[in-house]
């Protein structure tokens, strides 16, 4: 039988958070490498992705020593897909979280290459925990590691990514927004909400209301993203939500994003849960 959802304090799983991830790039060599791995990975990330992981695992009865390689995971493969963002090749910025970005600190090959170790830590964590699994709990742990790669590669984020190099603010439609914004940012956010279920044995119409939610997240954290870039004016020649719905609408579908997946949550997790807390700061609402 299922534990009942823990109430374990948020502080003590980013505590353990910060913990296990960092036993994961302790020490290494080439040393130029594992530093810029742990530059990047400890620069002061919201931990969004994982804490949402954490959260929805937690609150549907699952065991946080259970999803926390999963939880890591997804941080290495957020943090691996932000140092390769921003390359010269990509949006060439010297900046993220107001430090110098990893290839400013330690050059362009070094940053790829540590772009690529997180990458790769990703898929060896997940592995480890799969190999390293009861007969009971390594279904839960697969489909865990499956939702994840998927959202993370072509067909989610690297596609999105890719779709979002080939856009600019001329040709960008509805459709081609859509597609960027699912793929590039939502695709985390739902594998996180769906891994995090998964993890807690959720399958079927619970696991894809979940990811539904999460997905919902990740939409509207992306239009903010827009919105912010064009109240800043750091959206030039870029695909942005913003520009080509306009601030009120931009606005309208932020919220509209946020109730459905607030909505959600409640209906498939405690009231009183984490993950309810943390998508109602998260929105703002
Ligand atoms: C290079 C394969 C590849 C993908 C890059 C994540 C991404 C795809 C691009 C980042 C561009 C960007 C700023 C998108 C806006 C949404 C976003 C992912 C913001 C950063 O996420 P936060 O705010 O980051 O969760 P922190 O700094 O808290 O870790």
């Amino acid at each position: 039988m299922r534990k009942p959802p823990s109430r374990k304090g948020t502080n003590q799983m980013s505590e353990n958070f910060e913990k296990a991830l960092a036993s994961r790039v302790a020490g290494g060599y080439p040393q130029p490498l594992f530093d810029a791995m742990r530059y990047s990975l400890f620069n002061g990330g919201k931990r969004l992705r994982p804490r949402l992981l954490l959260s929805a695992c937690a609150d549907l009865g699952g065991d946080e020593n259970e999803a926390m390689p999963f939880a890591c995971a997804m941080e290495m493969i957020h943090t691996y897909s932000l140092i390769h963002d921003d390359l010269p090749a990509m949006d060439n910025d010297d900046f993220r979280r107001g430090q110098p970005t990893c290839h400013k600190k330690f050059g362009e090959a070094v940053a790829i290459l540590a772009g690529d170790g997180l990458l790769n830590l990703a898929f060896e964590t997940m592995a480890e925990a799969c190999e390293n699994s009861s007969v009971e709990a390594a279904g839960r742990r697969f489909a865990a590691a499956g939702i994840i790669a998927k959202a993370a590669g072509a067909r989610g984020m690297v596609g999105g990514q890719a779709a979002d190099i080939d856009s600019d603010a001329a040709r960008a439609d509805g459709a081609v927004l859509t597609f960027i914004h699912e793929k590039k940012t939502a695709a985390l956010f739902s594998a996180a909400l769906a891994a995090g279920s998964a993890l807690a044995g959720a399958a079927g119409e619970k696991r894809a209301a979940m990811a539904e939610a999460g997905k919902c997240l990740g939409l509207a954290f992306q239009i903010k993203d827009d919105i912010c870039d064009a109240a800043a004016e750091k959206d030039a020649g870029k695909a942005s939500y913003a520009v080509f719905y306009g601030l009120e609408k931009a606005e309208e579908d932020y919220m509209r994003h946020s109730q459905e997946a607030i909505r959600l949550i409640a209906r498939e997790c405690p009231p009183d849960g984490a993950l309810h807390s943390l998508a109602v700061s998260m929105s703002g609402l």
